[in-house]
């Protein structure tokens, strides 16, 4: 059987104070294995603002500085230079906002430090709607989605925002889509970010039981069921190429990941029938960058310094743990 490659230590210990099941809480667990106990990491208002509990306690092994909702990229700037101009630049930070704080109020810092090509690493988890304040629409909400202000009846017509491509257009040097529902993946993706240096940008499904409505021990079930049916496709674009970094060899319908949470539990089948359209055309218009970028490296000119292979970050060992194939059932532990 399989190993599992994800590394052993722990930077988020026990002890925060989300919601069981919060898929949130996972991917920045994940995401401090990848990046080791180097990284200052900027938290906007958001559900992690109040995860690491009350001070002076914290669940976090690594340096947090919370900053404005609006600011998170705008702070993630300053701190870095800041500490290059005190003889720290080598110091990883890492902007770790909501998709209410990348989506719609953050945007705009984010934008002007990405067109900047600020070093820095911007990861947007997204749980597709305002949790901390009640789970209100955000741009990133998804069509036919139940939230407190898209009810029964007046449901979001549009799609959500895509965050990734809207990224590429900044021609970052890294941008990747992440899912903790596939550790190995998501760790690898993570410490390949913290290589390079310009600006750097991970958009991570982070499941919220409490506002997608399901059992929170079907977290890690529901993130399967995305990616199995490519309503969240795992792909990376390393310095403006495209690659699917894993695709399921059986596609399931979307219909079995729109079931699975009763924010949709008033989908119409034409409803499902248009989603699933849209999810279509994702994966082929991925498929299509993804073949063309194979054939032509250089196609697209990014901003990027070259990949800094000395940018320090902690080395891990292998753990012992075991894990199977993202496609066979998960084990009972
Ligand atoms: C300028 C400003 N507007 C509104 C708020 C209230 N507020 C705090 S957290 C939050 C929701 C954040 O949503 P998101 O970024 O998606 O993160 P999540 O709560 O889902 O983790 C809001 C609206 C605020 N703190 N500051
Ligand atoms: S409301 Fe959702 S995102 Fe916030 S802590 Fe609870 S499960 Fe996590
Ligand atoms: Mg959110």
């Amino acid at each position: 059987m399989a190993k599992l490659t994800i590394p052993s230590e722990e930077y988020q210990v026990g002890g925060h104070a989300a919601c069981p099941g919060c898929g949130a809480a996972l991917a920045m667990r994940y995401l401090l294995k990848g990046l080791g106990p180097q990284a200052v990491v900027v938290i906007p208002a958001c559900c992690w603002a109040v995860i690491p509990g009350a001070m002076p306690g914290t669940c976090l092994r690594v340096s947090t500085v919370f900053s404005s909702f609006e600011s998170t990229a705008a702070m993630a700037s300053g701190l870095k230079a800041g500490l290059r101009q005190t003889g720290r630049g080598d110091v990883p930070v890492v902007g770790f906002a909501g998709d209410g704080g990348t989506a719609d109020i953050g945007i705009q810092a984010l934008s002007g430090a990405a067109e900047r090509n600020e070093d820095f690493l911007y990861v947007c988890y997204d749980n597709e709607a305002y949790m901390n304040t009640g789970i209100q629409r955000s741009g990133s909400t998804p069509a036919f989605s139940w939230t407190t202000t898209t009810p029964h009846g007046l449901e979001k017509h549009t799609p959500k925002k895509d965050l990734p491509m809207i990224l590429d257009a900044h021609h970052i040097p890294y941008i990747a889509t992440l899912n903790p529902s596939f550790p190995e993946d998501f760790v690898a993706k993570a410490t390949k970010a913290a290589r390079f240096k310009g600006t750097r940008y991970l958009h991570v499904l982070a499941d919220c039981p409490t506002g997608w409505k399901h059992d929170p021990s079907q977290m890690v079930e529901v993130g399967r069921l995305a990616t199995l049916s490519h309503y969240w496709p795992l792909y990376e674009i390393d310095q403006g190429r495209l690659k699917i970094t894993w695709s399921p060899s059986n596609p399931i319908p979307v219909e079995k990941y729109l079931r699975s949470q009763g924010r949709f539990k008033n989908v119409t089948p034409e409803e499902i029938a248009q989603i699933q359209q849209t999810v279509d055309e994702r994966w082929h218009a991925l498929q299509e960058r993804a073949s063309r970028d194979q054939k032509s490296p250089e196609r697209i000119e990014v901003q990027s310094e070259t990949p800094a292979s000395s940018v320090p970050h902690s080395v891990h060992p292998v753990s012992e743990t075991v894990i199977v194939h993202p496609n066979e059932p998960f084990p009972s532990r």
